[in-house]
């Protein structure tokens, strides 16, 4: 599993850094799943997944494991994405945007083929937990869970985007305490606490 830490209360200057609690409040992996969130490492190293492949058809995985998590979920889509200044043309207004606290009406699917980031997630207590995602990292958030994401220092990530049938990446920016899949997410995971 990733390092994960609870963030510094004060709202963060600069969002690429650690933000960390002094002393340093760590995240465990049983608060993770307690959230809903799931787990996979992979070997991101012995597979080739070309950015200009858009989309990837999850039918080419040759990584035996991504195609098992491919047959068991039921992933029929896939793209990928580089996040970095030389690669992603509006790359500062685009990590800016990423950086909205939102939700979705599906689950959010990232498979770290490169680089690293951040994946800032809401305990059940409306605390922000920073889970710091690298190279061979897949990782799973619930619908309905807020969360944002932004570059790390490096300013570099390379994902693979999953989805089950035709994606829909919208976001839909907090408050949204009305949306059916905000209210599933509360009855799951944050009134069962
Ligand atoms: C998201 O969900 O904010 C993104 O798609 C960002 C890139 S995935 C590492
Ligand atoms: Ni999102």
């Amino acid at each position: 599993w990733p390092e994960a830490w609870f963030m510094a209360e004060d709202e963060c200057e600069d969002q690429k850094k650690e933000n960390r609690q002094d002393p340093n409040k760590p995240a465990t992996v049983a608060d993770l799943k307690s959230l809903g969130i799931s787990y996979w490492k992979m070997d991101a190293d012995s597979y080739e997944y070309p950015v200009k492949a858009v989309p990837w058809d999850p039918k080419d995985a040759v990584d035996p494991q991504l195609k098992a998590l491919r047959d068991d979920r039921g992933y029929s889509y896939a793209d990928i994405i580089s996040i970095r200044p030389d690669l992603l043309p509006g790359y500062d207004d685009k990590v800016k945007s990423f950086f909205e606290e939102h939700i979705h009406d599906a689950e959010e699917i990232r498979y770290i083929l490169d680089g690293s980031g951040y994946f800032d997630v809401r305990d059940k207590e409306d605390k922000w937990v920073r889970i710091w995602i690298k190279k061979g990292d897949l990782m799973t958030l619930p619908e309905g869970i807020y969360h944002r994401f932004t570059c790390d220092e490096d300013d570099y990530i390379k994902a693979m985007r999953l989805f089950i049938g035709q994606p829909v990446w919208t976001p839909f920016n907090r408050p949204m305490e009305d949306h059916p899949s905000r209210k599933k997410y509360v009855a799951s995971y944050i009134e069962e606490k």
